[in-house]
């Protein structure tokens, strides 16, 4: 079965003021749609037509070799943005509690530390790319992807990530990367990236 992209949770306009309804509008309908759009053309008529998303980009280098690319792209920008729709919530921001501010506590010394981490990250991404909250097998990790690459394939678990490609805040923050990284916090849902961390192992 072909990919679709997955309705947003929300409206348009819910994480407003932080991500605008205009932003959300073609970010989703419109970007996401061509990144499901070109994934489906590439898996077409492999075996890999119909795996969830997660088994293909965890298993990039096993596809035929001339899909490889396109799909690390176009697939990646399915999963990508799939998650990231996902992370946000009207009800978000905050921090987090229990065993997810434990580990994020134990990793990064406290969660303004990890914020700081993340956000210097995500500015330091030359180009397009994303800043992610991983589960590294030991503990969590902030890493940086360039492009629509996903720390899956690497073979962490992304819990929270943040889309720094222009897309993403160009219309309401111009080139001030790091103003909508500052806002996006506002918008994060900890209680998923809390099931993500406890369905990764805790
Ligand atoms: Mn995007």
């Amino acid at each position: 079965m072909a990919y679709e992209v997955p309705p947003l949770p929300y409206g348009y306009d819910a994480l407003e003021p932080h991500i605008d309804e205009a932003t959300m509008q073609v970010h989703h309908d419109k970007h996401h749609q061509a990144y499901v759009d070109k994934a489906n053309d590439a898996l077409s008529g492999t075996e890999w037509d119909g795996r969830a998303i997660e088994d293909v980009i965890a298993n990039l280098s096993q596809l035929p070799s001339d899909k490889q690319g396109p799909v690390r792209n176009h697939g990646g920008g399915h999963l990508n943005h799939t998650l990231f729709w996902e992370s946000m919530s009207p009800n978000g921001g905050g921090q987090p509690e229990g065993p997810l501010a434990s580990a994020i506590d134990s990793a990064f010394g406290s969660f303004t530390d990890f914020q700081e981490k993340l956000k210097a990250t995500g500015i330091g991404q030359f180009g397009s790319g994303w800043a992610w909250l991983v589960h590294a097998g030991g503990g969590l990790a902030v890493v940086g992807t360039p492009n629509q690459d996903n720390p899956i394939t690497e073979g962490q678990t992304p819990l929270l990530g943040v889309d720094v490609w222009e897309h993403a805040y160009y219309l309401k923050y111009q080139q001030k990367r790091p103003d909508y990284i500052d806002a996006w916090w506002n918008t994060v849902d900890w209680a998923k990236v809390s099931e993500r961390f406890q369905a990764a192992g805790g």
